[in-house]
């Protein structure tokens, strides 16, 4: 039987932090051999907010070296950048022909990333960004979509899309669903532990970025806040000590129990201090392949276009069906 299809992209801004790595990345890996998956570093969503050319490029790389430092594999998982593959570009600009100016303005995303601009100055692509995320989707045929709550309403605009169109011009799309984790961690901020770590958080504090060098990752954990407890348990209310021995379960691989025995009778600083050592320790060989990437930009720019290639293979016959329906010449 056909594996179902999975596609998620990343945006190559900002920086990408534990809660990413733990929360999505490392979930996608273990499913390598339940899905096809399609991982897609979305540049041109990136540029609907100004971007520096010089660091997009690098990050357009870094995301990429992410995905295949954390063990996803390129033979069997399709790795590509979105701009490389027009078929976007072209099914976003159809999609634009038969999405309402009404269901764009309820995009939350839209309206919080554009409340503070005057309305007549709002980059047209900001409200537009969803048919382009739209794409994506369906021109994989994708039956899953992995994504943040925050983007659960762009894949529900998604499947509007699909079935809107296979209305008017007969079957054609897949209507996806949106695979949103309940269970299982949500990282929260160290500066803040009632909001979620978050790549644009205001201070740096907040995160440990994958590529934070082993001092920083110690500083910023020896200063994560917690409370003026003594003991160390999983106890939900204690929110910035849960945070952290959450961060701790999940890269150790223990139990909750064997971790309370493991800190009876000692302090925070000492846990603080092994949950550090920990981090360093399991980003090292992550990190030691991030840097391999980056050193080897021929290398990715070879996996990038082999993932390329493949992708066409899916998406070009899609976006030549969908021409052809809505009587184009093909
Ligand atoms: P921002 O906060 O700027 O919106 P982000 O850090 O949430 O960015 P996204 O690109 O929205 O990053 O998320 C990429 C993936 O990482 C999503 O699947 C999302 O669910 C997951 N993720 C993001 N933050 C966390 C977190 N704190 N804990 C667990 N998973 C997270
Ligand atoms: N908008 C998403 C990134 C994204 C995406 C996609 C995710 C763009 N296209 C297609 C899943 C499927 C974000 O900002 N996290």
């Amino acid at each position: 039987m056909r594996k179902p299809v999975s596609f998620s992209g990343i945006q190559p801004s900002g920086v990408l932090h534990i809660g990413n790595y733990l929360g999505a990345i490392t979930q996608w890996v273990e499913s390598q051999n339940k899905h096809q998956n399609i991982f897609c570093v979305v540049d041109l969503h990136a540029i609907t907010v100004p971007q520096n050319p010089k660091i997009l490029k690098e990050k357009i790389y870094e995301i990429a070296a992410i995905y295949l430092a954390a063990g996803i594999d390129p033979k069997e998982s399709i790795i590509f950048v979105q701009s490389q593959v027009p078929a976007h570009s072209e099914l976003a600009w159809i999609l634009n022909t038969i999405s309402k100016m009404g269901e764009l303005s309820r995009m939350t995303q839209f309206k919080d990333k554009t409340n503070k601009i005057k309305k007549e100055s709002i980059p047209a692509g900001l409200f537009t960004y969803p048919t382009l995320m739209a794409a994506d989707i369906l021109l994989y045929n994708a039956n899953l979509v992995p994504v943040g709550e925050d983007q659960k309403q762009h894949v529900e605009l998604t499947r509007v899309l699909a079935q809107r169109f296979n209305h008017r011009f007969g079957k054609t799309f897949v209507v996806p669903e949106p695979v949103i984790r309940t269970s299982g961690a949500r990282i929260m901020g160290l500066d803040n532990p009632e909001d979620k770590m978050s790549k644009s958080a205001a201070s740096p504090a907040n995160y440990i970025a994958l590529t934070d060098k082993p001092e920083v990752i110690r500083k910023k954990i020896m200063r994560a806040v917690t409370d003026s407890g003594t003991k160390i348990k999983f106890d939900k209310k204690r929110k910035g000590l849960y945070n952290l021995l959450t961060i701790y379960k999940l890269f150790s691989g223990k139990t909750e129990a064997q971790i309370e025995k493991r800190f009876k009778g000692k302090g925070y600083s000492d846990f603080k201090k092994e949950l550090a050592d920990l981090i360093i320790k399991k980003l090292a060989p992550v990190q030691k392949k991030i840097t391999h990437y980056m050193k080897n930009k021929k290398l990715l720019d070879r996996i990038l276009a082999d993932g390329a290639k493949r992708a066409e293979k899916i998406a070009n016959p899609t976006l030549k069906e969908v021409k052809q329906k809505i009587g184009l010449i093909v």
